[in-house]
């Protein structure tokens, strides 16, 4: 019998329609921790719980600190692409993938050459005025102390979904309508606990719905190939 990094390699070959969905261990091998690994950020002890401190309330409420957190926790701007990163993109490339749907805010699928990446969760790299729009680089956010702020004294916000924001309904719609029509479904390095991103696995109607994670998911029970293992290795290999 086929092992399951054969099989996924022989799926991967046969078709030109996949779609990817994935999380924050599809960065952690770019050294960038995910929230719910052991060494993953939601391990440490802060002031606040760590989502707590990534809420809009928190944001109005203690914007300061909300600041030194995400500059100190959420921005990794020297992070490089890594195995999977550049597999995902080689394959679009090739024509076979699709989309990356990602939950990610960092860039990298993009930085590796990824062209279709439908950010969920927004992305650190696009930053705007609260109060007049003006849009600014990550720069802005990285280069001041405190609270950033716009030439109209706007707070900068990061365009990044933070708990208790709804998510880019057109970004939502696109991601459901590629993975409904995918033939192939791959989703990897996602704890898939965060809803609503979480749920769209369940839009997914074929039969080759691929689920790559270091530890079990509460999805696993409905994937076709489960494979606990790291994803850069695994994409790498095929
Ligand atoms: P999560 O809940 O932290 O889950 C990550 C999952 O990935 C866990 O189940 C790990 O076991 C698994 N994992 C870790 N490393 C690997 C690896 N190398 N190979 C395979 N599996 C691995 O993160 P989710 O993405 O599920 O949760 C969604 C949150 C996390 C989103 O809102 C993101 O914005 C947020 N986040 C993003 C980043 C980033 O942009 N890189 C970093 C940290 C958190």
């Amino acid at each position: 019998m086929m092992n399951k990094k054969d099989l996924l390699s022989e799926i991967v070959r046969d078709s030109d329609n996949i779609v990817f969905f994935g999380g924050a261990g599809v960065s952690t091998k770019s050294g960038i921790p995910d929230f719910r690994s052991d060494n993953g950020l939601f391990s440490a002890k802060y002031k606040y719980p760590p989502e707590y401190m990534l809420s809009h309330t928190f944001f109005m409420n203690h914007t300061e600190e909300f600041f030194n957190f995400y500059r100190e926790k959420m921005i990794y701007p020297d992070a490089k692409p890594n195995k999977a990163h550049i597999k995902l993109a080689e394959l679009e490339q090739e024509g076979k993938l699709k989309a990356v749907i990602t939950q990610n805010i960092d860039g990298l699928h993009q930085l590796a050459g990824s062209k279709n990446v439908l950010e969920l969760h927004g992305s650190v790299y696009r930053n705007y005025c609260m109060k007049c729009k003006k849009r600014y680089p990550l720069n802005n956010i990285l280069e001041t102390d405190g609270i950033p702020r716009c030439e109209c004294k706007g707070i900068i916000k990061p365009d990044v979904v933070l708990y208790e924001e709804s998510l880019d309904n057109s970004v939502l719609f696109k991601a459901i309508s590629y993975i409904s029509s995918a033939d192939v479904l791959i989703v990897g390095g996602t704890s898939l606990n965060v809803y609503p991103a979480a749920g769209l696995v369940d839009y997914y109607k074929g039969d080759k719905l691929v689920l790559i994670n270091k530890t079990e998911t509460p999805m696993d029970y409905k994937a076709n190939i489960v494979i606990h293992d790291s994803i850069d290795e695994v994409l790498g290999d095929i």
